[in-house]
């Protein structure tokens, strides 16, 4: 059983390859969700220290050993950090849940699957190949160069630190990049250990720097800084909607992957124990704080009443309790906001007139410690155009819809301004390979949810999000082409006329 040190350690920037306080000396404090006691100090980084962080990227990126390194001597740091990543993999699982609450199990798995991304990205790094095009004027030869953008922002959300951030790090500094990380102020810790790990494996000063400090100071400084040519963000709408916003002020290059409402849906045709098994993945895994959650469970009218009693019953022997400990199913939520966020959706819930068949309310007791718990909850009778159906809750709020056909499942599972994932529960093959064309989402799983690789793109339809993060183009998505044309023959014909080929 892991025991939680009682000291309240302070943690430090990471800037130029240095670790150091904010220059203005300021802190704010974590809190472990499961004790509710302050756990840790993070340096409140002033617009300074953004503009000291990115200066250092942007000295790093045009000049010094990273600038002048390979691709292939850039793959080797790569693989060098995933090693590490590996032989510290149980000290930063354990660092995530202190700091965001959710299941040791759970973010140990994370941690140790978290080297493949520097593996199969530190391999990419020099499998990037520029195209020579087929000569269509005569003398004129002509090029495709792929080259790093410069200084890449990555925020990124508390519910998944490091994986939601290596999404990004991993392919931005295999094509080049470097790399100012604002990690959540609700989850500064584990990002702050990476860095460490960045040093010991050899990454010159400046590839990687760390701030740490709130969204709407060091993350808005941050994202407006003029160095700064492209933006990776995990969160939010509102900061969604304020990354892309700054964005276009300048015409930075933007990905963002943001929320979800995505439906999970069961036909009468599905293995029912493993659709059970499915729908509480979807929603109770992780208390609900994903962004891929299967909040809308969508259930055939022939099976609903029965398939609701099973998930019930099964729902019901989720064991509540301290994240460290191996026998926990769900653990606390991670903040006050977001726990004060899902009670209020609750009662809209419950307002709107939908049937609480599950939870419905805060849990305490014994095994519960001062966490913030919120119950296993679900909700029958929803219709798909209520707010519990439309709005992402991010907790373990569950909204069961019946649907009678196929095209009424997918009417309703594309009836919503989200599109990041969905689920489809079926035995049908036919079914099981023509659904998932229809469903406007990024991620569709059938039979199976909530699985993640680095070989799958990533990513949203509609507001969920834009671009993709993970498989091989996501490299591509922190590199500009460039055209080049080489005049091999002497003498420029007429310069008042655009040079075109004859189409004789
Ligand atoms: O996310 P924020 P929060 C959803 C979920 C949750 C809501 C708010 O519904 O209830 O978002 O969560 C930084 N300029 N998701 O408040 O604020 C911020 O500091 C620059 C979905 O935790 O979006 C943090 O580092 N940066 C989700 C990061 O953005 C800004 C994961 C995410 O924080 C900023 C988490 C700004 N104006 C919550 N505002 C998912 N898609 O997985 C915030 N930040």
């Amino acid at each position: 059983m892991y025991e939680r040190s009682q000291q309240v350690e302070t943690l430090a920037l990471y800037v130029d390859g240095q670790s150091r306080a904010a220059t203005g000396g300021g802190y704010f404090d974590s809190v472990d969700p499961f004790t509710g006691k302050v756990w840790t100090r993070v340096p409140s980084a002033t617009t300074e220290d953004v503009d000291l962080a990115v200066r250092a990227a942007h000295r790093a990126f045009t000049s010094g050993p990273w600038a002048a390194m390979t691709p292939t001597q850039r793959g080797r740091l790569l693989y060098k950090l995933g090693d590490l990543i590996d032989v510290h993999a149980e000290k930063l699982g354990e660092l995530e849940v202190r700091d965001n609450g959710k299941l040791l199990a759970e973010m140990l798995g994370q941690m140790r699957y978290l080297p493949e991304w520097f593996y199969y990205y530190g391999g990419l790094a020099d499998k990037v190949e520029g195209s020579v095009t087929p000569a269509e004027r005569p003398g004129m030869f002509h090029y495709v160069r792929y080259e790093p953008i410069g200084v890449v922002a990555a925020i990124s959300p508390w519910n998944s630190p490091l994986v939601l951030t290596v999404w990004k790090l991993a392919p931005a500094l295999a094509a080049g990049n470097t790399v100012v990380v604002k990690p959540s102020e609700y989850s500064s810790a584990s990002m702050l250990y990476l860095a460490r790990l960045f040093e010991e494996a050899g990454f010159p000063p400046g590839v990687l720097n760390v701030i740490t400090g709130v969204g709407r100071e060091t993350g808005e400084a941050l994202i407006n800084h003029p160095l700064v040519e492209r933006i990776a963000f995990t969160g939010g709408e509102a900061g969604g909607r304020a990354v892309y916003q700054a964005a276009a002020k300048s015409f930075k290059r933007v990905s963002l992957e943001l929320g979800g409402k995505s439906p999970n849906i069961v036909f009468d045709d599905a293995d029912l124990d493993d659709a059970v098994r499915g729908a509480v993945a979807g929603i109770f895994a992780a208390a609900g704080q994903t962004c891929m959650a299967g909040s809308r469970l969508l259930v055939q009218d022939s099976i609903h009443d029965a398939f609701v009693d099973r998930l019930v019953a099964f729902a019901c022997s989720a064991k509540l309790g301290d994240p460290m400990r191996s026998d926990t199913d769900i653990g606390p939520i991670a903040t006050r906001p977001q726990f004060e966020k899902i009670l209020s959706y609750i009662a809209i819930a419950k307002q709107e007139g939908a049937t609480c068949v599950l939870g419905g309310g805060p849990a305490s007791g014994a095994d519960l410690g001062a966490g913030l718990f919120v119950q296993p909850t679900m909700f029958t009778n929803v219709h798909n155009r209520m707010r519990i159906a439309q709005e992402e809750v991010f907790g373990p709020v569950l909204s069961v819809i019946r649907f009678k056909t196929e095209d009424e499942a997918v009417e309703i599972a594309n009836d919503t301004l989200y599109g990041l994932a969905a689920g489809i529960w079926t035995q049908n093959l036919a079914r099981a390979i023509n659904l998932p064309a229809r469903l406007k989402a990024g991620t569709v799983w059938v039979n199976a949810y909530r699985v993640v690789s680095y070989l799958a793109p990533f990513g949203g339809f509609k507001n969920s999000g834009i671009g993709r993060e993970n498989g091989k183009d996501a490299i591509r998505e922190y590199l500009e082409a460039k055209s080049v044309f080489i005049n091999t023959q002497r003498g420029v014909p007429s310069p008042f006329v655009m040079r075109l080929p004859s189409v004789e």
